[in-house]
């Protein structure tokens, strides 16, 4: 049997402020595709559907839009686990009404389940979870911290293991070695998070979810990846969903296509405005660092106009020299045309300029005097 396994899908994720929504619907769409064009009998979802605990309405919506399409158009089964970033108790709610209609969500954690039967396969599901909630089921196995935890849970788990068919565990969590950074910079990085790879023994494949960089480990244990890249480390981060062969157990990434480009330049400001005049109305979202000076008025104008998806514009912040701090006493008696010198000296390394300092005056004039403190 073909089984298709993808991850951290982050349904409503903003990136820097922009909704990836559309992008999103078409990474569905593109998965659907795939899942048909691969003869994939199976849907599994391994955490992270929904990148809020409060997800907003459209990522509902877009859910909604892709379980009826897996479901009831492709009539492909879908297993799917929370992970940390989605609400556990409503993703699992109506489970057992659901289970009928061939869509299987573990929302809360419950290590005595029975593995959902599919053809060759005993599927595990297993949602993100914590040592409260395993300590709960078993207290007496002194769990310190996650890893302790995954051992207890799965030792149970394997209790039930049939002999005659794959062994499937679906879970989200850090495993030994895998590889973090980018969006997925909040999965838990440290010691007594990370699931040592010896606990997996046992299970045929696992289908694990939490890090957004698509890798392998140990042969059976695989992180699908997010669908889309996420953050700017991200760009170029090829993304793919999983095809499992459950006889063979052969594993084949099926590429994903991305729907948007992500671009990250770093340079001085010239480079950078020259990098913008280049690219002029360019759609692709872009995160600009300026090495040279702060980032000004002038500047983040300049480059918005040039480039339409310019999400994030970073700066050198200024040395600040000794003599530039001042003592409330000292900053009261200074005028305001003092104060507009000291700070260009200071952000843009040259006072104002006669036209500038005019402008200022007029503005000031206009706008009344400062409010006292
Ligand atoms: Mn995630």
């Amino acid at each position: 049997m073909k089984i298709l396994h993808t991850a951290d899908w982050h349904l409503g994720l903003e990136l820097h402020g922009v909704s990836l929504l559309d992008a999103q619907r078409q990474m569905v769409r593109a998965l659907a595709e795939a899942a048909q064009r691969e003869g994939a009998e199976a849907l599994l979802i391994s955490g992270d559907v929904f990148d809020r605990v409060q997800a907003p309405p459209e990522a509902i919506a877009l859910y909604d839009e892709a379980m009826a399409l897996f479901l009831n158009e492709l009539r492909i089964p879908v297993y799917l686990i929370a992970g940390n970033h989605d609400a556990a108790p409503r993703l699992g709610s109506l489970r057992a009404v659901l289970q009928r209609l061939h869509l299987h969500v573990a929302g809360r954690l419950d290590p005595f389940a029975r593995p959902l039967l599919l053809e060759d396969c005993a599927l595990y599901l297993l949602p993100h979870f914590g040592p409260d909630e395993a300590r709960y089921f078993f207290p007496d196995a002194q769990i310190a911290g996650s890893a302790r935890a995954m051992e207890v849970v799965l030792e149970q788990l394997k209790r039930s293991f049939p002999d005659d068919r794959r062994k499937l565990l679906l879970a989200h969590c850090f495993a030994a070695g895998g590889q973090a950074g980018g969006s997925d910079r909040s999965a838990q990085v440290g010691g007594s998070g990370r699931v040592p790879l010896e606990t997996f023994e046992g299970f045929d494949y696992v289908a694990l979810g939490h890090l957004h960089a698509p890798q392998t480990l140990r042969g059976f244990i695989r992180y699908a990846g997010s669908p889309l890249p996420y953050s700017f480390a991200e760009a170029g981060q090829a993304k793919s969903a999983t095809l499992l062969d459950s006889q063979t157990l052969a594993l084949r990434p099926i590429p994903l296509p991305c729907p948007y480009e992500l671009v990250e330049r770093s340079g001085r400001a010239e480079e950078l405005v020259a990098f913008a005049e280049e690219n002029r109305g360019s759609e692709a979202y872009c995160s600009l660092r300026l090495t040279d000076r702060a980032v000004d008025y002038a500047i983040e104008r300049r480059l918005r106009e040039l480039l339409p998806g310019l999400l994030l514009l970073q700066g050198q912040a200024p040395s600040l020299q000794a003599d530039a701090v001042l003592r409330p006493e000292e900053l009261s008696a200074l005028s305001p045309l003092s104060l507009l010198r000291r700070y260009m000296q200071s952000v843009e390394g040259a006072p104002p300029d006669k036209e500038q300092e005019a402008w200022f005056l007029r503005a000031l004039e206009a706008e009344g005097p400062p409010p006292s403190a």
